[in-house]
This record gives C-alpha cells, sequence and structure tokens, in this order.
C-alpha cells in the first residue's frame, strides 16, 4: 500500500525536478541561439509520467505499483521531449546538454545509431536533475528524449496505432512491418534533409562572402 503523504512529496520533487529541468534546457538553447544566430529547436513537450502509466510500466516490467519501485525502476516519470530540425542539430543539442554544469548524465541511448526492433530512432539522456530544497539538494532522474520532427512524426503515428489495439491484442503483423518500413525511410530521409540544408547554407555563406565589402 502507497502512503498517501510520502507519494504526495515524491510526485511534488518530481514536478519541482521537471520545472529545474525546463528552465535548464531553455537558458542553454537561449544561449546557443545567441552564439550561433541560428535556432535548432522546432518544439519542446514536457510532462510527468501520469500514475496509471507508471502502474502499467511496472507491471510490464514484472514490479508491484510502490514508490522504491518507483523510484528504482521509473527512470522516465520526469520526461522533456526537444523536437529539432535536422539530425546535426541533434547532436548540437545533446552536446549543450551534457556540457551543462547542473545536470548529472546517469545513461545514454543511441536510439540513432542502433534503431530498437520496432524501428524506433531518437537519442535518449536520462539525467539526474538537482532539486534546491529549503536546507538541501535533492537528484531526482529524468529522461530526455531529442529527436528530428521526422523521427517524432514516427513515434507519435506509432503510438497512436498501439492504443488503438487493447493489451490482449497484438499488432498486426503487415502494420508492425510497414512501421518498421517506414522507419528505414524516415532514417534515410533525415540524412537527405540534413545534407540539403548544407548546402542550403553553402549558398548563403557564398552569398554572404560575395556581399562582403560591398558597401564598405
Ligand atoms: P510514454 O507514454 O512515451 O511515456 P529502461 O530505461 O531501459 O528501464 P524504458 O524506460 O522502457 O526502460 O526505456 P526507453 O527505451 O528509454 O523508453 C522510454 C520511452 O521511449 C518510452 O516511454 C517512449 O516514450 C519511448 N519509446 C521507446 N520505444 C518506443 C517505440 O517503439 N515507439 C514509440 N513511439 N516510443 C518509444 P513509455 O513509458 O513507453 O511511453
Amino acid at each position: 500500500m502507497i502512503l498517501i503523504k510520502e507519494k504526495d512529496k515524491l510526485f511534488l520533487y518530481y514536478n519541482f525536478a521537471l520545472r529545474m529541468l525546463e528552465t535548464e534546457i531553455n537558458i542553454l538553447v537561449d544561449e546557443f541561439v545567441f552564439n550561433h544566430g541560428y535556432n535548432p529547436v522546432e518544439h519542446i513537450k514536457s510532462r510527468i509520467k501520469s500514475e496509471k502509466s507508471i502502474k502499467n510500466k511496472l507491471k510490464d516490467k514484472g514490479y508491484d505499483y510502490t514508490l522504491a519501485n518507483i523510484k528504482k525502476y521509473i527512470h522516465d516519470v520526469v520526461g522533456i521531449r526537444i523536437v529539432v530540425s535536422f539530425l546535426s542539430d541533434v547532436y548540437d543539442i545533446v552536446s549543450v546538454l551534457k556540457n551543462s554544469q547542473d545536470l548529472i548524465i546517469v545513461k545514454q541511448q543511441y536510439y540513432i545509431k542502433e534503431p530498437k526492433d520496432t524501428g524506433y530512432i531518437s537519442y535518449h539522456l536520462n539525467v539526474l536533475i538537482p532539486i534546491y530544497l529549503n536546507n538541501k539538494t535533492e537528484y531526482v532522474e529524468g529522461e530526455i528524449q531529442i529527436r528530428t520532427i521526422a523521427m517524432d512524426f514516427w513515434a507519435s503515428l506509432d503510438h497512436k496505432i498501439e492504443y488503438k489495439f487493447s493489451d490482449t491484442e497484438k499488432i498486426p503483423l503487415e502494420v508492425y512491418d510497414k512501421m518498421y518500413e517506414n522507419s528505414l525511410i524516415i532514417k534515410e530521409l533525415d540524412k537527405k534533409m540534413m545534407h540539403l540544408n548544407e548546402t542550403v547554407n553553402k549558398y548563403e555563406n557564398d552569398k554572404k562572402t560575395k556581399n562582403q565589402g560591398k558597401y564598405e
């Protein structure tokens, strides 16, 4: 049985951690924009995982719904997703986050180099987030997912498909295979769009160089 007061405290800390993480990420991104004159971020989404979803995840992993198990086995109660334009932006954002003086990286999952069996592509960073309380600092775990718009498109459709089938129903193989095929297309498309962007940047830089000194 979960004690309500202890549970409220745990979730209060998760909320503090989410707010800290949002602020940290927004500042780091703003600094990146200031330094590079370019904003790689399309949008940022954050959430605290619902109790229902925590319960289901613990059940899937074979654990009871207890506070100790939530803390030990659920690493993404605090979650932020950063959606960027291009593949190269993913790595720029990862490097910015790794340089943070506040966040402690505890795990990295390279689902870009090695997508999951489902075809899921993304970059995950599990971090410890400091929360500064009245007389102590506590560290709370959170997960940051960094992905391109194309990867996000695939993942959100995959999520919708999952919801269309109940727990006892399996996703038809035909749908599963098609989603896997589409994830390969997404991977290819991301590379093509990144190269196209590099070409566009080259034209832009050439134009700037030509115009340099024109009005001096
Ligand atoms: P939701 O609803 O997004 O919160 P581990 O960290 O190894 O103990 P975990 O947390 O399952 O185990 O590992 P992982 O791989 O980091 O997955 C965490 C999250 O990644 C998932 O959370 C999804 O958000 C996303 N994800 C992973 N695999 C897939 C996939 O095949 N399709 C989609 N659409 N998303 C995926 P939740 O709790 O499953 O879901």
